[in-house]
């Protein structure tokens, strides 16, 4: 047999020269550009907001159902508990708007309670959006629904569409957890510039608690969280037209306690090189892409955050353990 002789029949793509990974890029330029700059940094990172293709939202939804995974089910107990008294804090007829409102679920079952006169779902994916608003608008017809299909992460002006009388923010999940106090601050800044003097903010905080608690919720026995993270190198791929290989990535959380926050890394099994149109990297056995970073608060720390960015707060809710607070803040 003749090893090295050369097949009879040899395709020969008009691309073969090129070194670099020939997958197409399915992202906008600054997307393309955001994700480049993250990946060539001395210490690699991505934006966390990068975990959620249609896969990565799926993943989330199942880490909710986590045992280990408690902020989701403990906000809703918070709700439950103590909806009534929320609403009485907040009052009738505001204009609720829902930052990353995804299904529009968590709103909606206040709706009965908090009896907004408008309601404007915010989140990045309109689309989606839109088929949840046409039905909550069934249910509800007598409250003015308007979707916002923007993404609120980098600061937002609200169009005219929305009231300009008691715009309350509701802000659930702890997502504001995955900011730095600083940008947490002038992100908290810019809802108190929008709801102007008689509005306000309902949101949720997760709070600092055993460290094993905290490090398990994010490093299930399922490996859960690990699939949500090690998705987001498919959805680069997809993004920028990389070839990363997710059976050379492992998935690494963990709370560190000098910055108070949950720190979701990938990590590479093996030296290996990344490649994309316009750009590769090399990483070393155990270097990683720091992929996100979840802030736990002390009542306290939070409360002090509140009132930097210009807030008052008037009332808090927690559980019986002390897990997770729902926190109700004026703007005056
Ligand atoms: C959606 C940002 C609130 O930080 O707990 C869950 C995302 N990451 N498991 C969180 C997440 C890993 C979640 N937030």
């Amino acid at each position: 047999m003749q090893l090295s002789r050369a097949p009879a029949i040899r395709v020969v793509s008009p691309l073969a020269s090129n070194t670099v990974s020939q997958r197409p890029a399915h992202g906008s330029a600054a997307v393309i550009k955001e994700i480049t700059e993250g990946l060539l940094a001395d210490a690699a990172y991505t934006s966390p907001k990068f975990l959620y293709d249609s896969l990565g939202s799926k993943l989330f939804e199942a880490i909710c159902e986590l045992p280990e995974y408690y902020p989701t089910r403990t906000e809703a107990g918070i709700f439950a508990a103590y909806g009534a008294d929320m609403a009485n804090a907040i009052g009738a007829g505001s204009s609720l708007i829902d930052l990353g409102a995804g299904n529009c679920a968590k709103a909606a079952s206040l709706f009965p309670l908090l009896k907004p006169a408008q309601y404007v779902p915010v989140d990045i994916s309109r689309d989606f959006l839109l088929g949840a608003v046409a039905q909550l608008q069934q249910r509800f017809p007598q409250i003015e629904m308007t979707a916002l299909g923007l993404d609120f992460s980098s600061g937002f002006a609200l169009p005219d569409s929305v009231r300009g009388e008691r715009r309350v923010f509701f802000y659930p999940g702890s997502s504001i957890g995955n900011f730095s106090p600083e940008q947490a601050v002038s992100f908290l800044r810019g809802l108190r510039a929008n709801a102007g003097e008689d509005g306000g903010l309902l949101i949720g905080v997760d709070l600092i608690k055993d460290h094993a608690v905290l490090d398990a919720a994010y490093d299930d026995a399922l490996g859960v969280t690990g699939a949500f993270n090690l998705n987001m190198l498919r959805h680069l791929n997809h993004l920028i037209g990389a070839d990363f290989d997710v059976g050379q990535w492992k998935h690494v959380a963990f709370f560190n306690a000098d910055r108070s926050r949950i720190e979701m890394h990938l990590e590479a099994r093996c030296p290996l090189t990344v490649s994309w149109p316009g750009g590769e990297r090399d990483f070393a056995r155990g270097e990683r892409i720091h992929t996100e970073d979840s802030y736990k608060y002390t009542r306290q720390s939070f409360v002090a955050l509140l009132e930097k960015a210009g807030f008052a707060t008037s009332r808090m809710w927690t559980d019986k353990d002390g897990w997770f607070a729902v926190i109700h803040a004026r703007a005056s």
